[in-house]
């Protein structure tokens, strides 16, 4: 190698140190030149066998063009630290005042819609809103609501176990009724919205995740009668005031007697059609009167109260209002789909 060439070397090696603008690309380069094996250390090695009238002078220029690179490699390695550390550097400036990109803002997804509609009527008829936890024990989610582990209905709502605690994923929201009689006792009215998880072979209406919400009231001589008028006003707000009600016997192991909860059909106003399947009604909640065992294991006396308590599938009552037919499209994260409502 002449002096020539190495000029050259350093020339090359400063231009692409110049050119780095992250620490790994500089890494390599001093690697490539300064490294065990690099272009320069090869160099330098290579000195000794030079004749001895060239050996001083490319030895004194190999060693130059080693500390000239070794210097600026290590100004550029301390400015791109100092850059991703936060700092700024004279030539960049940020505008405070720039607005920001319009098409970045998110929206509601249809299930908060109607969770949200829901609770604005129920508060406005004097019911707290609740939030229950999603990791349920067992005793909540099936023994204080009348449901033994004997009990037929535990396989109709089978879920997620988790191992050891007597620990689950919660099959629906009714567990905090229980819970909230325990904390607040009688009279009581609330409602509870939340993620309800189950075991299921899923298709079209059937889904692994999906949200329901709970309502309960419970106070002095409560009956069907307040169930229905309660429910009525509901419908009525969220479909229009020409809906009706209609409640069919459905049993659920913690009311007595339990219903099913039936509105006119808001598409074709009651005559049939593909919505409700010419039926002309849409299933929406299940309900009844909470059952005396319930009460009493939320430390409530059924000699003295009574109660009313309903689950509407909340995923369902999004599914209807907005014609959705596949419940496995909220879950699927395809945005092109939540982008639509
Ligand atoms: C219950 O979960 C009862 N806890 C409801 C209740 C509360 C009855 C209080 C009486 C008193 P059911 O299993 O039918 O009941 O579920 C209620 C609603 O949740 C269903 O009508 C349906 O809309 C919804 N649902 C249930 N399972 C699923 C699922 N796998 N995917 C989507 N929605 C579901």
């Amino acid at each position: 190698m002449s002096q020539e060439q190495l000029q050259q070397l350093k020339t090359r090696a400063l231009d692409e140190i110049k050119k780095v603008s992250d620490q790994n690309q500089l890494q390599n380069l001093e690697i490539k030149y300064l490294g065990r094996k690099g272009e320069l250390t090869k160099i330098l090695r290579t000195v000794g066998e030079l004749p001895e009238a060239e050996r001083g002078k490319m030895g004194d220029l190999a060693n130059q063009v080693k500390q000239v690179l070794a210097s600026e490699i290590g100004r550029v390695k301390k400015s791109l630290s100092e850059k991703g550390a936060g700092a700024v550097e004279e030539n960049e400036w940020i505008d405070v005042t720039a607005s920001k990109v319009k098409d970045g803002f998110g929206h509601l997804n249809p299930v908060s819609k109607i969770q949200y509609e829901l609770e604005d009527i129920f508060s406005s008829m004097g019911f707290m809103v609740l939030d229950g936890p999603e990791l349920e024990s067992e005793y909540y989610n099936f023994e204080a609501l009348n449901i033994p582990s004997w009990h037929p209905a535990r396989e109709m709502q089978d879920t997620f176990y988790v191992e050891g605690d007597g620990l689950l994923m919660r099959t629906h929201t009714s567990p905090m009724q229980v819970r909230t009689m325990e904390k607040y006792g009688a009279p009581l009215r609330a409602i509870v919205p939340g993620r309800c998880f189950r075991n299921e072979a899923t298709d079209a209406r059937h889904e692994h995740t999906f949200y329901q919400l709970e309502g309960f009231m419970v106070d002095k001589n409560i009956s069907m009668a307040n169930l229905k008028a309660v429910l009525e006003v509901v419908a009525k707000k969220l479909y229009g005031p020409e809906t009706h009600l209609r409640l069919r016997p459905k049993y659920y192991p913690f009311v007595e007697p339990g219903v099913n909860g039936e509105v006119t059909c808001f598409l074709c106003k009651g005559k049939g059609c593909r919505l409700c399947k010419n039926i002309g009604w849409l299933e929406i909640f299940g309900a009844g009167l909470i059952h005396p065992n319930v009460l009493k294991a939320g430390g409530i006396n059924p000699e003295k109260w009574s109660g009313f308590a309903f689950g509407f599938g909340l995923t369902r009552l999004a599914m209807l209002k907005y014609g959705i037919d596949d419940i496995r499209l909220f879950c699927s994260g395809d945005i092109r789909f939540l982008n639509q409502f």
